[in-house]
C-alpha cells in the first residue's frame, strides 16, 4: 500500500508546492519590478540643433545608464566615439541621427550605454574633424566651411558612480526634446 500512496501523494505535494511557487511568483516580481525602476535611471538627453554642436557637450551618467542624442536640427548628425591619444575611432559608439521639420514632428534619437566608468569622447564627422594639436593630442576642430555657434561639434560623457559628479548635468539634460531649440 505504501508504494501505491506514495505516487498518488507526489502529484498532491507538487500541486501544493506549485501553489506556493506560484505566490511567491506572484509577490517576487512586484519587488523586483521596484528594484529594477529604481537602479535603472532615467536617460540622460544630449541636443543638437543647427548652432552644430552638442548642447550638453559634457554630461555625467552612471555605468548602464544610457545616454540619448536628440536630433532636433534640420539636418543630420554623426555620433562617433575616438581616442584622443591615438584618433582611433570606435567601431561600437558609432551613432547618426537625421534632422526633423521641426516641433510636432518625430525626432531622430541614438541611444548608447557604457559598462565601465571612465571618459567617452566623441565628435560629429559631418562638422568637425580631428586633428593632431602641438603634444599629439587628436582633438576636434569646427569644419572650415560649417556654419553654427562656431564650437567643434563634440563633447565628452563621463561614466562614473559619483553622486556630485552625477548632480552636476544641466537640468535639459532631464527632457527628451526643448521647446524652444528646433530648427537648423
Ligand atoms: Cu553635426
Amino acid at each position: 500500500m505504501h508504494t501505491s500512496h506514495c505516487p498518488r501523494r507526489i502529484p498532491h505535494m507538487l500541486r501544493h508546492s506549485a501553489a506556493a511557487l506560484a505566490v511567491g511568483l506572484l509577490l517576487a516580481p512586484v519587488s523586483h519590478a521596484a528594484t529594477a525602476a529604481n537602479t535603472q535611471p532615467a536617460p540622460v538627453y544630449v541636443h543638437m540643433n543647427g548652432a552644430n554642436m552638442f548642447l550638453e557637450n559634457v554630461v555625467v551618467v552612471r555605468p548602464g545608464q544610457d545616454v540619448v542624442f536628440v536630433d532636433q536640427d534640420t539636418g543630420a548628425h554623426t555620433i562617433i566615439g575616438y581616442a584622443p591619444l591615438t584618433g582611433k575611432t570606435s567601431t561600437r559608439f558609432d551613432g547618426a541621427v537625421q534632422g526633423t521639420p521641426g516641433p510636432g514632428h518625430p525626432v531622430s534619437t541614438y541611444s548608447i550605454a557604457f559598462k565601465h566608468p571612465g571618459l567617452q569622447f566623441y565628435y560629429c564627422s559631418v562638422h568637425a574633424e580631428l586633428m593632431k594639436e602641438p603634444g599629439g593630442r587628436m582633438v576636434p576642430k569646427k569644419r572650415p566651411t560649417v556654419h553654427g555657434f562656431g564650437d567643434p561639434m563634440a563633447g565628452l560623457i563621463i561614466v562614473t558612480s559619483d553622486k556630485k559628479l552625477l548632480a552636476d548635468n544641466p537640468a535639459t539634460t532631464h527632457e527628451k526634446t526643448l521647446p524652444d531649440y528646433f530648427g537648423g
